[in-house]
């Protein structure tokens, strides 16, 4: 963003107003992060601040400051709908396209609000008035963090917003395994320290919290459902709705699966399928050099960032998964490295 577009946000935020802020569907420890550190902030400026998210959040980040007051539109449709016909502002975290927000889209689209992006996917729309955005950084909570820096608030930043913006770079750097080779964000990191972020203590409350079924989920993707393809460096998981169904499956239980298979050597791409109700939802991982962003997007109406993406399916998963690995040989090239 210039610096002439950067402060008209200021001056924007300088009045209180209605604010709504925003994430994607299926929200993760980076879109309720850096929605929890924006909120936590913004209530300080004594703005009217709401947290809209399309569906619900995993548990596991259930402990995060304020995060009762989420509204989930899914549930709470009617109440959103009045909140965002009143809002002023709107910021749009950790997506790039409207389309992210799922059910939530058409009336975020329609809204008259001025609508501010802060995230880190590449090519974000150009439907939004103020864009701040980078794939050069850990997280959209990263970003975050230098935004209330940049407004000359960093004296703003409690122990409550380190506290989300601590988790949305731990979530979306896998506790610091990509997308972490930015000397910056451990700048950061060391400054949440100081203002009181437990470290060990954050990452217990967001990944010790495994309920029996999860953890035996996990191990019976692993030990029969995951197919490797050596010849062409790529492993898959697959499940079907009778497998969640088996495992009383909560949303959230899948998450990091698909980060599984690229702990074998020589595993460069990851897939997770899952069955869901009128779909198969697919996540993709890669190390290095391939992109799965415009893999998901050119065959699974997908999208993301280069090693992590994700997309659907409308046929079966047995469909699914023929379609895909008949697409693998195509990629040989691109995938042994
Ligand atoms: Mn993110």
């Amino acid at each position: 963003m210039t610096p002439i577009k950067f402060s008209k946000v200021k001056e924007l935020l300088n009045k209180p107003s209605n604010i709504i802020i925003t994430s994607h569907h299926n929200p993760d420890g980076d879109a309720i992060g850096s929605s929890l550190a924006m909120y936590n902030f913004l209530l300080q400026k004594n703005h009217n601040v709401s947290v809209i998210i399309p569906n619900e959040y995993p548990e596991f980040l259930a402990w995060m400051p304020n995060c009762d007051k989420i509204l989930i539109y899914e549930h709470q449709q009617e109440k959103a709908l009045e909140l965002l016909n009143n809002a002023d502002i709107i910021f749009c975290l950790d997506f790039n396209s409207f389309q992210r927000v799922e059910k939530f889209s058409e009336p975020l689209k329609n809204s008259d609000a001025i609508k501010i992006l802060i995230d880190h996917h590449p090519q974000p729309e150009e439907k939004f008035d103020y864009i701040i955005s980078t794939v050069k950084t850990s997280s959209t909570s990263e970003l975050v963090y230098d935004f209330i820096v940049d407004l000359g608030e960093k004296h703003l930043i409690n122990k409550s917003i380190a506290e989300c913006i601590y988790v949305g770079i731990i979530t979306d750097t896998g506790s610091f395994s990509y997308l972490c080779n930015y000397e910056k964000t451990y700048f950061i990191i060391a400054e949440l320290i100081k203002l009181g972020v437990n470290g060990e203590h954050v990452h217990s409350l967001v990944y010790d919290t495994f309920s029996e079924n999860r953890l035996r989920l996990l191990g019976y993707c692993l030990s029969e459902k995951l197919k490797v393809l050596n010849e062409f460096h790529t492993a898959y998981i697959y499940l079907s709705a009778d497998d969640l169904k088996k495992f009383n499956y909560k949303v959230g239980d899948t998450e990091d699966v698909v980060n599984h298979p690229l702990s074998i050597k020589n595993i460069n791409f990851a897939v997770l399928f899952i069955e869901r109700k009128d779909l198969i939802r697919l996540s993709f991982r890669s190390k290095g050099v391939f992109l799965v962003n415009k893999f998901a997007k050119k065959h699974f109406e997908g999208g993301g960032h280069k090693n992590a993406a994700g997309g659907n399916s409308y046929l079966s998963l047995e469909q699914t998964l023929k379609k895909f690995e008949e697409l693998l040989p195509q990629y040989r090239k691109q995938l042994i490295y």
